[in-house]
């Protein structure tokens, strides 16, 4: 079996938190989250993303994400669900502490 959506019993529990109080929102028209993420310049942007980018290998979960200069957009979903699944929120979480212990 793969890894399935997240239900609503979950989404009520584990997803709402997220989007209260941490800034991530629901993407339009899609089951997925997002947040926009700002640096001091490039070189902390991609940092950041350097590390996001070694856990994402780690753990086989991969962002959509975008970068101009000191600005990181990133988007999380679970393709093989088509929508937000548990692997979304921990990528999130860790990526949230990345932010938080590195600005
Ligand atoms: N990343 N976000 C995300 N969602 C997936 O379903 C996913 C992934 N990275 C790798 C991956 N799946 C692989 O398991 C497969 O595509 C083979």
């Amino acid at each position: 079996m793969g890894i399935l959506k997240l239900t609503e019993e979950e989404r009520k529990l584990l997803l709402s938190p997220l989007l209260t109080k941490s800034s991530w929102e629901m993407v339009e028209n899609r089951d997925a989250v997002k947040k926009t993420f700002t640096f001091k310049n490039f070189n902390e942007a991609f940092g950041f993303m350097t590390r996001i980018a070694l856990r994402a290998d780690k753990v086989d979960h991969h962002p959509e994400w975008f970068n101009v200069y000191n600005r990181v957009e990133i988007t999380l979903a679970t393709h093989e669900c088509q929508g937000l699944s548990q692997r979304d929120l921990d990528l999130a979480k860790f990526i949230d502490n990345v932010y938080n212990t590195s600005t």
